[in-house]
Protein backbone atom coordinates (compact mmCIF):
# COMPACT_ATOMS: atom_id res chain seq x y z
CA UNK A 1 0.00 0.00 0.00
CA UNK A 2 1.38 3.56 -0.40
CA UNK A 3 2.04 5.55 2.30
CA UNK A 4 2.64 9.04 2.94
CA UNK A 5 5.53 10.48 5.14
CA UNK A 6 7.31 13.33 5.75
CA UNK A 7 9.82 14.26 7.99
CA UNK A 8 8.46 17.36 8.59
CA UNK A 9 7.08 15.84 11.62
CA UNK A 10 10.43 16.61 13.65
CA UNK A 11 9.76 19.63 13.96
CA UNK A 12 6.63 19.06 16.29
CA UNK A 13 9.48 18.19 19.18
CA UNK A 14 7.83 19.31 22.29
CA UNK A 15 9.71 18.49 25.19
CA UNK A 16 7.08 17.12 28.01
CA UNK A 17 3.63 17.10 28.92
CA UNK A 18 1.33 17.42 31.84
CA UNK A 19 0.62 14.27 33.87
CA UNK A 20 -1.62 14.55 37.26
CA UNK A 21 0.01 18.34 37.55
CA UNK A 22 3.56 16.98 36.82
CA UNK A 23 5.69 17.58 33.64
CA UNK A 24 6.42 14.10 31.77
CA UNK A 25 7.97 13.33 28.66
CA UNK A 26 5.75 13.16 26.26
CA UNK A 27 3.56 9.60 25.21
CA UNK A 28 3.29 11.16 21.67
CA UNK A 29 6.94 11.09 21.04
CA UNK A 30 8.91 12.24 18.13
CA UNK A 31 10.53 8.84 17.62
CA UNK A 32 6.98 7.71 16.39
CA UNK A 33 7.56 8.76 13.10
CA UNK A 34 10.99 7.07 11.97
CA UNK A 35 9.35 3.88 13.95
CA UNK A 36 6.68 3.55 11.26
CA UNK A 37 8.12 4.78 7.95
CA UNK A 38 11.22 1.98 8.97
CA UNK A 39 8.59 -0.67 9.82
CA UNK A 40 6.54 0.39 6.52
CA UNK A 41 9.68 0.18 4.27
CA UNK A 42 10.79 -3.21 6.01
CA UNK A 43 7.17 -4.58 4.96
CA UNK A 44 7.40 -3.77 1.60
CA UNK A 45 5.57 -0.86 1.56
CA UNK A 46 5.54 1.99 -0.79
CA UNK A 47 6.72 5.29 1.22
CA UNK A 48 6.74 9.06 -0.24
CA UNK A 49 6.84 12.40 0.64
CA UNK A 50 3.31 14.85 0.39
CA UNK A 51 2.73 16.31 -2.88
CA UNK A 52 -0.90 17.64 -2.73
CA UNK A 53 -1.98 21.05 -0.82
CA UNK A 54 -4.11 20.95 1.47
CA UNK A 55 -4.07 24.79 2.09
CA UNK A 56 -7.82 25.46 0.30
CA UNK A 57 -9.13 22.48 2.57
CA UNK A 58 -8.08 23.49 5.89
CA UNK A 59 -11.07 26.66 6.24
CA UNK A 60 -13.90 24.21 5.10
CA UNK A 61 -12.28 22.18 8.19
CA UNK A 62 -11.54 24.93 10.70
CA UNK A 63 -12.39 27.99 11.86
CA UNK A 64 -10.31 30.54 10.16
CA UNK A 65 -9.26 32.14 13.52
CA UNK A 66 -8.47 28.73 14.64
CA UNK A 67 -5.79 28.56 11.87
CA UNK A 68 -4.82 31.72 12.36
CA UNK A 69 -4.27 31.22 16.31
CA UNK A 70 -2.35 27.91 15.55
CA UNK A 71 -0.22 29.54 12.82
CA UNK A 72 1.04 32.08 14.85
CA UNK A 73 0.83 30.52 18.41
CA UNK A 74 4.81 30.42 18.35
CA UNK A 75 5.66 33.76 17.84
CA UNK A 76 2.63 34.96 20.33
CA UNK A 77 4.33 33.35 23.13
CA UNK A 78 8.32 33.86 22.25
CA UNK A 79 6.63 38.08 22.48
CA UNK A 80 5.75 37.28 25.91
CA UNK A 81 9.68 36.40 26.84
CA UNK A 82 12.26 35.81 24.23
CA UNK A 83 13.32 33.59 27.21
CA UNK A 84 9.91 31.80 26.34
CA UNK A 85 12.15 29.13 23.64
CA UNK A 86 13.32 26.91 25.84
CA UNK A 87 9.96 26.68 27.42
CA UNK A 88 6.40 25.42 26.46
CA UNK A 89 3.07 27.03 26.72
CA UNK A 90 0.39 25.33 28.69
CA UNK A 91 -3.19 27.06 29.25
CA UNK A 92 -4.49 27.42 32.49
CA UNK A 93 -7.86 28.64 32.01
CA UNK A 94 -11.18 27.81 30.31
CA UNK A 95 -14.69 29.22 29.12
CA UNK A 96 -16.43 26.48 30.20
CA UNK A 97 -20.22 26.17 29.94
CA UNK A 98 -21.46 29.47 31.19
CA UNK A 99 -18.68 32.09 30.56
CA UNK A 100 -18.62 33.50 26.99
CA UNK A 101 -16.42 31.47 23.74
CA UNK A 102 -17.82 34.20 21.10
CA UNK A 103 -15.02 36.53 22.14
CA UNK A 104 -11.32 35.44 21.56
CA UNK A 105 -9.29 37.28 24.17
CA UNK A 106 -6.02 39.25 23.78
CA UNK A 107 -4.01 37.31 26.38
CA UNK A 108 -2.01 34.92 24.92
CA UNK A 109 -2.32 32.30 27.27
CA UNK A 110 -6.35 33.01 27.56
CA UNK A 111 -6.03 32.67 23.86
CA UNK A 112 -4.43 29.06 24.38
CA UNK A 113 -7.05 27.86 26.28
CA UNK A 114 -9.96 29.19 24.49
CA UNK A 115 -8.77 27.08 21.65
CA UNK A 116 -7.77 24.13 23.79
CA UNK A 117 -9.70 21.07 25.25
CA UNK A 118 -7.49 20.12 27.58
CA UNK A 119 -3.29 20.66 28.67
CA UNK A 120 -2.46 17.95 27.49
CA UNK A 121 -1.26 19.09 23.84
CA UNK A 122 1.96 20.66 23.81
CA UNK A 123 2.80 23.21 21.45
CA UNK A 124 6.16 23.15 20.13
CA UNK A 125 8.38 26.06 17.69
CA UNK A 126 7.87 23.68 14.86
CA UNK A 127 4.01 22.76 15.68
CA UNK A 128 2.39 24.88 13.04
CA UNK A 129 4.99 23.59 10.13
CA UNK A 130 4.70 19.83 11.02
CA UNK A 131 1.15 19.44 11.32
CA UNK A 132 0.25 21.97 7.78
CA UNK A 133 2.67 19.28 6.38
CA UNK A 134 0.78 16.23 7.94
CA UNK A 135 -2.27 17.62 6.28
CA UNK A 136 -1.00 17.92 2.93
CA UNK A 137 0.21 14.18 3.24
CA UNK A 138 -3.71 13.19 4.70
CA UNK A 139 -4.94 15.06 1.30
CA UNK A 140 -2.44 13.39 -1.23
CA UNK A 141 -3.28 9.85 0.81
CA UNK A 142 -6.64 10.83 -0.04
CA UNK A 143 -6.44 11.84 -3.58
CA UNK A 144 -4.55 8.84 -4.64
CA UNK A 145 -7.65 6.90 -3.83
CA UNK A 146 -9.64 9.61 -5.41
CA UNK A 147 -7.11 8.47 -8.36
CA UNK A 148 -8.22 4.61 -8.46
CA UNK A 149 -5.36 3.51 -5.67
CA UNK A 150 -8.02 0.82 -3.58
CA UNK A 151 -6.14 2.49 -0.48
CA UNK A 152 -3.28 4.39 1.07
CA UNK A 153 -1.93 5.66 4.22
CA UNK A 154 -0.62 8.82 5.95
CA UNK A 155 1.90 7.69 8.16
CA UNK A 156 2.46 10.82 9.79
CA UNK A 157 2.50 12.74 13.18
CA UNK A 158 1.25 14.39 15.66
CA UNK A 159 -2.81 12.88 15.44
CA UNK A 160 -5.66 14.71 14.53
CA UNK A 161 -8.82 13.30 15.95
CA UNK A 162 -9.57 15.08 18.86
CA UNK A 163 -8.95 18.49 16.98
CA UNK A 164 -12.16 19.83 16.64
CA UNK A 165 -13.06 22.87 14.29
CA UNK A 166 -11.81 25.53 16.81
CA UNK A 167 -9.98 23.65 19.28
CA UNK A 168 -6.82 21.21 20.15
CA UNK A 169 -6.84 18.59 22.32
CA UNK A 170 -5.36 15.02 23.16
CA UNK A 171 -1.87 15.69 21.14
CA UNK A 172 -3.55 16.83 18.06
CA UNK A 173 -3.79 20.37 15.98
CA UNK A 174 -5.74 19.63 13.01
CA UNK A 175 -8.44 17.17 11.98
CA UNK A 176 -6.67 15.16 9.10
CA UNK A 177 -9.51 12.62 8.98
CA UNK A 178 -11.85 15.25 8.10
CA UNK A 179 -9.81 16.99 5.83
CA UNK A 180 -9.21 13.18 3.83
CA UNK A 181 -13.26 13.12 3.76
CA UNK A 182 -13.16 16.09 2.78
CA UNK A 183 -11.00 15.90 -0.13
CA UNK A 184 -12.41 12.56 -1.02
CA UNK A 185 -16.00 13.90 -1.41
CA UNK A 186 -14.86 16.95 -3.69
CA UNK A 187 -12.86 13.52 -5.51
CA UNK A 188 -16.80 12.80 -6.19
CA UNK A 189 -17.43 10.07 -3.06
CA UNK A 190 -21.10 11.84 -2.19
CA UNK A 191 -21.03 9.63 0.96
CA UNK A 192 -18.25 9.06 3.11
CA UNK A 193 -17.74 6.20 6.31
CA UNK A 194 -15.12 7.23 8.96
CA UNK A 195 -14.24 4.71 11.01
CA UNK A 196 -12.26 5.37 14.02
CA UNK A 197 -10.78 2.55 15.93
CA UNK A 198 -8.01 4.20 18.45
CA UNK A 199 -8.37 3.90 21.37
CA UNK A 200 -9.65 7.29 22.63
CA UNK A 201 -13.28 7.96 21.15
CA UNK A 202 -12.81 10.76 18.10
CA UNK A 203 -14.39 13.49 19.59
CA UNK A 204 -12.82 15.92 16.75
CA UNK A 205 -14.31 14.34 14.16
CA UNK A 206 -17.54 13.77 15.83
CA UNK A 207 -18.14 17.10 16.46
CA UNK A 208 -17.09 18.22 12.70
CA UNK A 209 -19.50 16.14 11.32
CA UNK A 210 -22.03 15.91 13.49
CA UNK A 211 -25.07 17.47 11.80
CA UNK A 212 -23.89 16.32 8.47
CA UNK A 213 -25.75 13.15 6.53
CA UNK A 214 -23.46 12.69 3.83
CA UNK A 215 -20.49 12.22 6.46
CA UNK A 216 -20.81 8.55 8.69
CA UNK A 217 -18.72 8.99 11.76
CA UNK A 218 -18.32 6.04 14.08
CA UNK A 219 -16.06 5.22 16.85
CA UNK A 220 -14.72 1.98 18.99
CA UNK A 221 -13.35 3.31 22.30
CA UNK A 222 -12.68 2.95 25.78
CA UNK A 223 -15.75 4.44 27.79
CA UNK A 224 -15.41 7.73 28.39
CA UNK A 225 -17.12 7.56 31.31
CA UNK A 226 -13.42 6.64 32.54
CA UNK A 227 -10.64 7.10 29.68
CA UNK A 228 -10.10 10.34 27.29
CA UNK A 229 -11.82 12.66 26.10
CA UNK A 230 -14.25 12.27 28.72
CA UNK A 231 -17.40 14.61 27.41
CA UNK A 232 -17.80 12.69 24.60
CA UNK A 233 -18.24 8.97 22.82
CA UNK A 234 -20.99 7.95 24.88
CA UNK A 235 -23.56 5.40 23.19
CA UNK A 236 -26.15 7.28 23.29
CA UNK A 237 -25.21 10.24 20.73
CA UNK A 238 -26.29 9.65 16.93
CA UNK A 239 -25.78 12.92 15.32
CA UNK A 240 -27.55 16.28 15.35
CA UNK A 241 -30.89 18.08 12.80
CA UNK A 242 -29.83 16.60 9.46
CA UNK A 243 -26.91 14.38 10.89
CA UNK A 244 -29.10 12.21 13.63
CA UNK A 245 -28.62 8.60 12.81
CA UNK A 246 -25.49 9.79 11.11
CA UNK A 247 -23.23 8.69 14.13
CA UNK A 248 -21.98 5.79 16.23
CA UNK A 249 -20.47 5.39 19.03
CA UNK A 250 -19.13 2.05 20.46
CA UNK A 251 -17.92 2.84 24.35
CA UNK A 252 -16.26 -0.47 25.51
CA UNK A 253 -15.28 -1.06 29.28
CA UNK A 254 -11.97 -0.32 30.20
CA UNK A 255 -9.97 -3.91 29.46
CA UNK A 256 -12.78 -4.94 27.27
CA UNK A 257 -11.65 -8.14 25.24
CA UNK A 258 -10.24 -8.81 22.11
CA UNK A 259 -13.72 -11.28 21.58
CA UNK A 260 -15.61 -7.66 22.69
CA UNK A 261 -13.55 -5.45 20.33
CA UNK A 262 -14.21 -7.56 17.34
CA UNK A 263 -18.21 -7.84 18.26
CA UNK A 264 -18.34 -4.29 18.18
CA UNK A 265 -16.38 -3.78 14.78
CA UNK A 266 -18.76 -6.11 13.28
CA UNK A 267 -21.75 -3.99 14.80
CA UNK A 268 -20.00 -0.78 12.95
CA UNK A 269 -19.03 -2.44 9.85
CA UNK A 270 -23.18 -3.48 9.76
CA UNK A 271 -24.01 0.20 9.68
CA UNK A 272 -21.51 1.03 7.46
CA UNK A 273 -22.94 -1.35 5.23
CA UNK A 274 -26.71 0.37 5.90
CA UNK A 275 -25.88 3.72 5.06
CA UNK A 276 -23.83 2.81 1.79
CA UNK A 277 -20.97 4.83 1.38
CA UNK A 278 -18.67 5.29 -1.22
CA UNK A 279 -15.35 5.59 0.56
CA UNK A 280 -13.74 4.48 3.93
CA UNK A 281 -11.42 7.09 6.14
CA UNK A 282 -10.12 5.08 8.91
CA UNK A 283 -8.62 7.06 11.92
CA UNK A 284 -6.07 4.02 12.69
CA UNK A 285 -4.67 4.56 16.49
CA UNK A 286 -2.80 1.52 17.45
CA UNK A 287 -3.19 2.35 21.17
CA UNK A 288 -5.60 -0.73 21.29
CA UNK A 289 -2.50 -2.01 21.75
CA UNK A 290 -1.97 -4.69 24.46
CA UNK A 291 1.64 -3.40 25.35
CA UNK A 292 0.45 0.33 24.72
CA UNK A 293 1.02 2.81 27.82
CA UNK A 294 -2.36 4.45 27.47
CA UNK A 295 -4.53 1.95 26.96
CA UNK A 296 -6.45 -1.21 28.54
CA UNK A 297 -7.45 -2.97 25.46
CA UNK A 298 -5.32 -6.33 24.65
CA UNK A 299 -4.83 -5.91 20.74
CA UNK A 300 -2.14 -7.90 19.70
CA UNK A 301 -0.16 -8.20 16.05
CA UNK A 302 -1.72 -10.33 14.72
CA UNK A 303 -4.98 -8.49 15.52
CA UNK A 304 -3.91 -5.50 13.67
CA UNK A 305 -3.75 -7.94 10.59
CA UNK A 306 -7.12 -9.11 11.23
CA UNK A 307 -8.95 -5.67 11.45
CA UNK A 308 -6.47 -4.91 7.94
CA UNK A 309 -8.22 -8.15 6.56
CA UNK A 310 -11.92 -7.32 7.59
CA UNK A 311 -11.81 -3.52 6.52
CA UNK A 312 -10.34 -5.00 3.61
CA UNK A 313 -13.57 -6.49 2.99
CA UNK A 314 -16.26 -3.66 3.72
CA UNK A 315 -14.64 -3.41 -0.36
CA UNK A 316 -15.01 0.14 -0.36
CA UNK A 317 -11.45 2.76 -1.38
CA UNK A 318 -9.90 3.34 2.34
CA UNK A 319 -7.75 6.42 3.35
CA UNK A 320 -5.77 5.18 6.65
CA UNK A 321 -4.69 8.39 8.82
CA UNK A 322 -2.00 7.18 11.76
CA UNK A 323 -3.58 8.49 14.99
CA UNK A 324 -2.55 7.84 18.44
CA UNK A 325 0.04 4.21 19.58
CA UNK A 326 2.12 5.21 22.61
CA UNK A 327 4.13 1.71 22.44
CA UNK A 328 6.86 3.01 20.24
CA UNK A 329 9.02 0.35 19.85
CA UNK A 330 6.02 -1.82 18.48
CA UNK A 331 4.09 1.14 16.74
CA UNK A 332 5.44 0.17 13.39
CA UNK A 333 4.97 -3.20 13.11
CA UNK A 334 1.25 -2.69 14.34
CA UNK A 335 1.10 -0.19 11.67
CA UNK A 336 2.82 -2.68 9.31
CA UNK A 337 0.49 -5.45 10.13
CA UNK A 338 -2.71 -3.48 9.39
CA UNK A 339 -1.68 -3.06 5.68
CA UNK A 340 -0.42 -6.30 5.78
CA UNK A 341 -3.87 -8.14 6.40
CA UNK A 342 -5.35 -5.27 4.38
CA UNK A 343 -3.13 -6.40 1.30
CA UNK A 344 -2.89 -9.79 1.50
CA UNK A 345 -7.50 -10.23 2.48
C1 LIG B 1 -4.54 10.65 19.74
C2 LIG B 1 -4.55 10.09 21.14
O1 LIG B 1 -4.45 8.90 21.30
N1 LIG B 1 -4.61 10.98 22.13
C3 LIG B 1 -4.68 10.54 23.46
C4 LIG B 1 -4.63 11.65 24.42
C5 LIG B 1 -4.65 11.12 25.82
N2 LIG B 1 -4.29 12.14 26.73
C6 LIG B 1 -4.43 11.77 28.11
C7 LIG B 1 -3.18 11.11 28.60
C8 LIG B 1 -3.33 10.66 30.02
C9 LIG B 1 -2.09 10.03 30.49
N3 LIG B 1 -2.38 8.96 31.38
C10 LIG B 1 -1.21 8.29 31.81
C11 LIG B 1 -1.51 6.93 32.34
C12 LIG B 1 -0.20 6.27 32.70
N4 LIG B 1 -0.43 4.90 33.07
ZN1 LIG C 1 -5.71 7.37 21.31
Amino acid sequence: MKSIFTDQHLLHNPQHEIFRGERVPCYEAVSRGGIVREALLTHGHEVSAPTEDAGPLLTRVHAPRYLQFLEGAWEEWLALDPANAESQPFPSVWPIRSLRSDVEPADFIAKLGFYSMDNGTPLAAGTWTAVRAAADAAVTAARLVVGGERAAFSATRPPGHHAGRDFMGGYCFLNFSALAATALQDGGAKRVAILDVDYHHGNGTQSLFAERNDVFTLSLHADPRHEYPFYLGHADESGRGEGLGANANFPLEPGASNATWFAALEEAITRIEAFAPEALVVPLGLDAFSGDPLSSFHLTGDDFERLGARLKAIGLPTMFQLEGGYAVEELGENAARVLNGFEGA
